[in-house]
């Protein structure tokens, strides 16, 4: 039983300021709305005072992005658009500490996951969209594919920069300028970044930063001026968000929830099997829409990678987000260890097994310890609800047919993993997922020129790749 203790030389990186206001036509400036706390999770303690933008603020910002639009970022030729991104690009690289240490802060994630994963993902986000602006006249998508103006993006708090960066490289590469809220609990890299647009001496209003809950997202999103809505978070907003864009010209996208089934097959390399169904529902507390949360395992082999799983989930370190060698960090806020707590509470009343390795706590802030869950049946809640928190559920299966039927039988279709020495097997089982990735012998990894996206309830339109610039054009 240890206390949190903060990491002081890591901390030092980061200036974090008592208040911070909206991001609005290249300055900082005072929202009028009641202004909000962002909260460590890994101690609970007050990190910064954030302003919240009201209706006044929105339009402000929407009408600094349109002018912005019309009459600088629309008319500037790519090749002049792909400097600024490389140039934002290269500040996030050279900030990657600051940026790694304020995401570990305001979010709970592991120091190591925001520096290997996070930050070198979003700049790379920058140079591949970068790589795409002056050549959008050879996508295929026409010769002089134009850019729709104003894009309205409200993210979540699970990986702050690097939603922040899938949702304005594509959009700024394809002309369009932007107004971005970023969650309450996490606000402080994309204020961060906000600063690197000025560095970057970005044109005032291509990016524009409101800060708020979910009430600055829905006048963002119902805003007349905006053109472009592009939404990531649970599927009840995503439908409300739905409802609110219908009936008007605006375009959008939606990248909701999942339920991902990681299906471990008799043959497959079981100690690379432990390995990824780890990293698929343990990376980032498990707050991940493209989370491996379903385990279906051939029955054959159930015992036998149970066995290993838990002797491998034994050794995971669960704490300080600061130092390098936590593998899982804190829970992202109050709200949302009730929501796991409440989860794994009816996975015990309906009957479900639950096993935890003895892991001592932090006794400050948000903590959930590894958890899995085996003899869990199809029609339990937490085979069929997002828990969005490091939480398996354990199914069985005994013939291919049996485990893409189970994986398939959720409302959601993100991702899903398969795990097999034979090809024949992956390519047959992948056919059959409606699921927007399939990773194979892996699982988590993310590329910027892959697109990513769902099927169903995960919601629909795709982010990277060539496609995640169809968003944001007009062909
Ligand atoms: O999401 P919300 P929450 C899932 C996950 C999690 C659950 C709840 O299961 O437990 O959702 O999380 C803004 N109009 N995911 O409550 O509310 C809000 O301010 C416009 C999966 O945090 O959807 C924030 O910026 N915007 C997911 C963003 O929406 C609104 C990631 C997301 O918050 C709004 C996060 C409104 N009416 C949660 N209401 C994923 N797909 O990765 C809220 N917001």
């Amino acid at each position: 039983d240890f206390e949190y203790a903060p990491a002081p030389e890591s901390r030092s990186v980061v200036d974090i300021r008592p208040s911070y206001g909206l991001f609005i036509d290249g300055a900082f400036t005072d929202g009028h709305g009641e202004p909000f706390k962002t909260i460590e999770p890994a101690s609970e303690d007050t990190l910064a005072e954030i302003a919240t933008a009201d209706g006044a603020d929105v339009d402000r910002a929407v009408a600094a992005a349109r002018a912005a639009f019309e009459n600088v970022w629309g008319p500037m030729p790519g090749r002049e658009r792909a400097k600024y991104l490389f140039r934002i690009a290269r500040i996030v690289q050279e900030r990657a500490r600051e940026l790694a240490v304020l995401e570990s802060i305001d979010n709970g994630k592991p120091i190591r996951e925001s520096r290997d994963v996070d930050v070198p993902l979003a700049a790379a986000h920058f140079f591949y969209y970068a790589g795409w602006a002056d050549k959008l006249g050879h996508a295929g998508f026409g010769a002089d594919p134009r850019p729709l103006g104003v894009a309205g993006q409200v993210i979540p708090w699970n990986f702050p920069l690097l939603m922040l960066a899938w949702k304005i490289a594509p959009a700024l590469a394809c002309g369009n300028t932007v107004v971005l809220k970023p969650a309450e609990t996490t606000p402080l890299t994309a204020l961060l970044f906000a600063d690197i647009c000025r560095q970057a001496e970005l044109p005032p209003g291509v990016v524009n930063i409101v800060t708020g809950a979910g009430e600055t997202g829905r006048l963002l999103v119902a805003h007349p001026g905006v053109d472009k809505v592009a939404f990531t978070g649970s599927t009840d907003v995503g439908r409300q968000i739905a409802r609110s864009v219908a009936g008007t010209d605006k375009r959008l996208t939606l990248e909701l929830g999942g339920k991902a089934a990681n299906i471990v097959f008799d043959d497959a390399p079981l100690d690379q099997a432990v390995e990824g169904i780890v990293n698929g529902i343990f990376f980032n507390q498990g707050h991940v829409c493209c989370a491996g949360s379903r385990l279906l395992v051939q029955e054959s082999v159930a015992d036998e990678l149970l066995e290993r799983l838990k002797a491998r989930m034994a050794t995971l370190r669960v704490g300080d987000p600061l130092d390098k060698n936590t593998d899982v960090g804190a829970i992202n806020s109050a709200e949302q260890l009730a929501k796991i707590r409440e989860l794994s509470q009816a996975g015990e009343d309906e009957g479900a097994e639950r096993w935890a390795p003895d892991c001592a706590l932090p006794q400050r802030g948000f903590w959930f310890a590894p958890t899995v869950f085996t003899g869990v049946a199809q029609s339990h809640r937490i085979a069929r609800e997002e828990i969005f928190g490091p939480v398996l559920s354990v199914l069985t299966f005994r013939t291919p047919a049996e485990a893409v039927e189970k994986a398939n039988n959720t409302p959601y279709g993100l991702s899903a993993g398969v795990w097999t020495e034979k090809g024949s097997r992956i390519l047959w089982t992948a056919e059959r997922l409606r699921a927007g990735v399939v990773w194979a012998n892996t699982f988590n990894k993310f590329d910027p020129a892959s697109p990513f996206g769902g099927y169903k309830e995960s919601g629909h339109g795709r982010e990277g790749g060539r496609h995640g610039l169809e968003a944001y054009l007009n062909v």
